[in-house]
């Protein structure tokens, strides 16, 4: 574990989040700030700053879960459509350096763009979001 790393500190359960999914190695969770709903993460629990310094099973692994989970969002909130993005570096917007995945479930006409602002979710409808993507994934 990081000292410093928010992720380490989420995987060790510290500090708390809306958890999706649990293995071994990996970690799906709620976004805190929500570009849209249903905006999760995925991570490995051996820290890695990014993708260039990844261990090439924990990111096999890692993208194995996020494919777990991007089905189970698929099913429980059926969006318009699923973007995948992972930031490298601050040129990249990259804001926590411990290497994450962003599944994005897009809805009609929401005109995301790739570098959005962070804005507090409402943590009631977030909370309610997780619960439907466990209850997709236990199916
Ligand atoms: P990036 O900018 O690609 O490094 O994405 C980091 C994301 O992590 C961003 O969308 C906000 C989210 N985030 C930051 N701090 C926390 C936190 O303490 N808990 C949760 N669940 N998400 C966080």
């Amino acid at each position: 574990m990081h000292q410093d790393c928010i992720f380490c500190k989420i995987v060790a359960g510290v500090i708390p989040c809306f958890k999706i999914y649990e293995d071994e190695h990996t970690l799906a969770f709620m976004d805190i700030n929500p570009v849209n709903p249903g905006h999760c993460l995925v991570v490995p629990k051996n820290h890695a700053p990014n993708l260039f310094e990844s261990d090439d099973a924990d990111l096999a692994r890692t993208m194995a879960v996020v494919r777990k989970i991007s089905r189970a969002v698929q099913k429980a909130l059926n969006p318009y459509g699923l973007n995948l993005l992972q930031a490298n570096g601050p040129g990249a917007a990259q804001s926590v350096f411990h290497l994450h995945l962003h599944i994005i479930p897009r809805e009609r006409d929401d005109d995301l763009r790739m570098n959005w602002g962070l804005k507090s979710g409402n943590k009631d409808e977030i909370a309610a979001v997780a619960e439907k993507i466990k209850e997709a994934l236990e199916d």
